[in-house]
C-alpha cells in the first residue's frame, strides 16, 4: 500500500501558494491538523519498525473563491494508483444510496453512463441493472481488476483532458457522466473538469456526489480531512469551479450520505437545460450563512483541539472500564486517531469487513485491523465507531455480537 516516499512531495508554486480553482495566492489557514501519514496507507507488520513519511495536514481557506484545499504535497499516483484499500461496496448504507439513484425516475431510460473513479464498480452494477450502458474509468489497479471481476467495465487510468479526447475519438458520447466522492480527490481542476466537459458535448448531463463543506463545519466533521482530499467544496465553490470550466449548474439534491453531501448536477454552458429554482436558493442560504466569507470559513480552526480534549477524557473513562475496541478502519479514523494521538494502548483492535485492510495496520497509530470474525474474542467493554457515518449500520453489528458494550464515537464535543 502507498507508504508515501520523500520524493514524491511536490510543493505547488512555492513559495506563494495558490488556489487550484482560482489561481489567487493562499494565505488564510483553515485548521492545522499537525504533521499525519496518509490515511489509507495502512502498514503491513514488517513495516511497523520502518521510519513513516508524515506530511503536513493544514487546509487553506482562498480568501478569493473561499475554496477550502490541501496543497498538493503528495503525487495522486503515491494516493490511489497502486493497492488502493477502500471498497465503497463494503458498506449496505452506500449500495443501497447507489440502488435508490439508479432508480430515480429519470434514470430509467437508460442509455451511456460514463463513471469517473467507479472503484469497485458498484454504482455502475446498479444502472446496468436498469438498462444503462456502463463504462467505468478508475485508477487503481486492484480495485479496477476487481470492478472488472464483478461484471462492471472498467479502464484502469486517471481521468482527464487526455482520456476525454480518446474516448471522444472513438465515438464514445455517454449520456450521463457520473463522479461520486471524486471532486475532492482531484488535485488540477483544469483537467479533471476540462475532461468531464469534453464528454458532455453537446447535451450529456454529470453528475457529481460531494459532502458538503457547510456540512463539515456544522458538524465538525475535521476527520474527513487527509491528504487524498485535496479540495473541500461548498455549492458556492462547486458551481464556480464548474462555469470557470464551461459547465452549468442546473439542478442539485441534498443527500444523506457521509455526514452531509449535495448531487450537482450540470450540462455544458450551452447545452438548453433550465436550471432548477433550488440552485439559486441553495447559494443564497450559503451566503447567508457566511460560506462566501473568509473569515467566517476560518473560526474552523478551534474545533479539532476542543473535540480532541472531550475525545480523550471519554475515551480515558472507557478503557477505565476496560477494552476498547474501533470498529471500521475508514480513512477518517487514521486522521480522528493521529490527531488525538491514540494508539494500541487505548484501542486494541480494529475491525474491518474490507480484505485489502485485514492483516495490515492503521498508519501512524499502529492499531491492528481484525475480522469481523475476530470481532468476538476481543470482548469488548467499549467500542469506538470510528466511521461516525455509517454508525447505524455497525451498530446493528456490535449489537449482535457484543450487545452489552457501550458505543462512542464522533462528534465528541
Ligand atoms: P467510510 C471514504 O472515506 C474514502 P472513509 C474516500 N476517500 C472518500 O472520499 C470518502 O469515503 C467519501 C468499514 N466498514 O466509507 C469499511 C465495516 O467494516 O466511512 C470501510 O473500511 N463494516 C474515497 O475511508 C470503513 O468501515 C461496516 O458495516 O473515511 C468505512 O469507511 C461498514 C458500514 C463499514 O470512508
Amino acid at each position: 500500500m502507498a507508504a508515501g516516499r520523500l520524493r514524491d512531495v511536490i510543493v505547488e508554486g512555492s513559495p506563494a501558494i495558490r488556489c487550484r480553482n482560482c489561481g489567487s495566492p493562499l494565505g488564510l489557514v483553515f485548521c492545522d491538523l499537525g504533521m499525519q501519514p496518509l490515511a489509507n496507507a495502512y502498514l503491513a507488520e514488517d513495516q511497523l519498525g520502518l521510519p513513516e513519511a508524515y506530511y503536513p495536514l493544514r487546509p487553506m481557506v482562498c480568501e478569493e473563491c473561499c475554496l477550502v484545499q490541501l496543497p498538493r504535497l503528495v503525487a495522486p499516483d503515491t494516493l490511489f494508483a497502486q493497492d488502493y484499500a477502500y471498497f465503497s461496496g463494503q458498506s449496505e448504507q452506500w449500495v443501497e444510496h447507489c440502488r435508490e439513484f439508479a432508480s430515480e425516475k429519470d434514470r430509467l431510460t437508460g442509455g451511456n453512463l460514463l463513471e469517473i473513479a467507479s472503484n469497485d464498480g458498484t454504482l455502475l452494477r446498479e444502472f446496468a441493472r436498469n438498462k444503462w450502458q456502463i463504462l467505468g474509468v478508475e485508477p487503481a489497479e486492484n480495485v479496477s481488476w476487481f470492478a472488472q471481476l464483478h461484471g462492471a467495465p472498467t479502464l484502469t487510468a486517471f481521468f482527464g483532458i487526455e482520456l476525454a479526447g480518446r474516448l471522444r475519438a472513438s465515438n464514445y458520447a455517454p449520456h450521463l457522466v457520473v463522479a461520486t466522492n471524486v471532486m475532492a480527490h482531484v488535485p488540477d481542476l483544469d483537467d479533471f473538469l476540462g475532461g468531464v466537459r469534453i464528454m458532455l458535448e453537446p447535451t450529456g448531463l454529470v453528475a457529481f456526489e460531494f459532502p458538503l463543506l457547510g456540512e463539515l463545519i456544522k458538524g465538525g466533521h475535521w476527520d474527513t480531512i487527509y491528504h487524498e482530499h485535496f479540495s473541500y467544496f461548498s455549492v458556492t465553490t462547486a458551481v464556480d469551479a464548474l462555469e470557470r470550466r464551461g459547465m452549468r449548474v442546473v439542478d442539485l439534491k441534498p443527500l444523506d450520505v457521509h455526514g452531509g453531501s449535495v448531487r450537482v448536477t450540470a450540462c455544458a454552458d450551452r447545452a438548453g437545460y433550465a436550471r432548477q429554482p433550488i440552485v439559486d436558493t441553495w447559494l443564497q442560504a450559503e451566503q447567508d450563512r457566511g460560506m462566501t466569507d473568509p473569515a467566517y470559513l476560518a473560526e474552523f480552526a478551534e474545533s479539532p483541539a476542543v473535540e480532541k480534549v472531550a475525545a480523550l477524557e471519554a475515551l480515558t473513562k472507557a478503557r477505565r472500564d476496560g477494552p476498547i475496541v474501533g470498529y471500521g478502519a475508514a480513512a477518517k479514523g487514521s486522521t480522528f486517531l493521529n490527531f488525538c494521538g491514540v494508539g494500541p494502548e487505548m484501542i486494541s483492535a480494529v475491525v474491518d469487513s474490507t480484505p485489502a485492510k485485514q492483516g495490515h495496520y492503521i498508519p501512524g497509530a499502529h492499531i491492528p485491523i481484525i475480522r469481523p470474525e475476530e470481532f468476538e474474542r476481543t470482548s469488548p467493554s467499549s467500542v469506538l465507531v470510528l466511521p461516525w457515518n455509517w454508525a447505524d449500520e455497525i451498530s446493528a453489528k456490535v449489537w449482535k455480537v457484543a450487545p452489552d458494550a457501550q458505543i462512542l464515537h464522533r462528534p465528541f464535543a
